[in-house]
């Protein structure tokens, strides 16, 4: 695996774990990150799409850690967390942005087996992942944590319910976090990215002109001011577009 290299940029030297790196927006974060110096540790099941993005990181002179996983496999996020103590001892930005839409459908036909795949993706996983890595954003010397959330979760909209239940109970999660870090170095944040051009996106509105979205690449200052150690926001959701 390739070392820390000492980039300079506005997160030069940090290590970064981005989940939902594959496409869409993790993937634009995690080339971002990488352009301003940090070592991108990528998750998700595709691993054409990671590899696909380990090139992308590399024409741009970063370098990334390729962590192929399904994020249901709780045992795995574990292991990713010892793998990490082993190898960096800290971790300095945690992006908790894999994400399921599901079905758009009435709450009274979801079917079971989705809803626990979405609540797992969306709700569990991120939980998971504080449980496994906060050690490790507890070791830095200003670890951040961002998760990303959706409009979906304020207010009820009909079709929408395990996607905006899952968000819902995800913002509860990180507020939760954020309380019981407030006294440490570690900044915890929600994102709401917004409407942009991805893939989940045209699933939930298949009749919508792509082009008329912002592209993943134009929204990832956001998650840059979070994950910068200068960051003082804590416990906030912060819009990265102007709505
Ligand atoms: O979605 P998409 P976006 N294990 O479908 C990964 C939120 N959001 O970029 O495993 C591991 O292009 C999947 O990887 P793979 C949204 O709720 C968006 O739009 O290879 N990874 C892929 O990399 C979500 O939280 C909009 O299939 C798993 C990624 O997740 C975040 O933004 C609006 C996985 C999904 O990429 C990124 O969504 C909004 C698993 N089991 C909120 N399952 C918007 N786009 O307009 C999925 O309000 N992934």
């Amino acid at each position: 695996m390739a070392e820390v290299s000492e980039r300079t940029g506005v997160l030069s030297g940090r290590v970064a774990v981005i989940t939902g790196a594959s496409r869409g927006i993790g993937a634009a974060v995690a080339k971002r990150f990488a352009a301003e110096g940090a070592h991108v540790v990528l998750v998700a099941r595709t691993s054409a799409g990671l590899e696909e993005l380990d090139d992308a990181v590399r024409a741009l002179g970063g370098s990334a850690t390729l962590v192929p996983l399904d994020l249901t496999d709780f045992d795995a996020i574990d292991r990713l967390g010892g793998a990490l103590y082993e190898r960096f001892k800290h971790l300095d930005i945690l992006v908790g942005n894999a994400g399921l839409l599901g079905t758009l459908t009435p709450i009274a036909q979801v079917k079971p087996k989705e809803w626990q795949q979405v609540l797992d993706v969306n709700l569990t996983a991120n939980w998971r992942l504080i449980r496994s890595l906060d050690p490790l954003l507890r070791a830095s010397d200003a670890g951040r944590a961002i998760f990303v959330t959706s409009g979906a979760a304020r207010g009820p909209r009909a079709y929408w319910g395990t996607y905006a239940v899952s968000k819902a109970a995800l913002e509860m999660l990180v507020g939760i976090y954020a309380a019981e870090t407030a006294k440490t170095k570690v900044r915890v944040n929600l994102l709401d990215p917004g409407r942009v051009r991805t893939g989940m996106r045209a699933k939930a509105y298949p009749g919508e002109n792509p082009e008329t979205l912002p592209h993943p690449d134009q929204i990832t200052d956001a998650f840059l001011a979070l994950a910068d150690a200068a960051c003082t926001k804590h416990g906030e959701t912060v819009f990265a577009q102007v709505r």
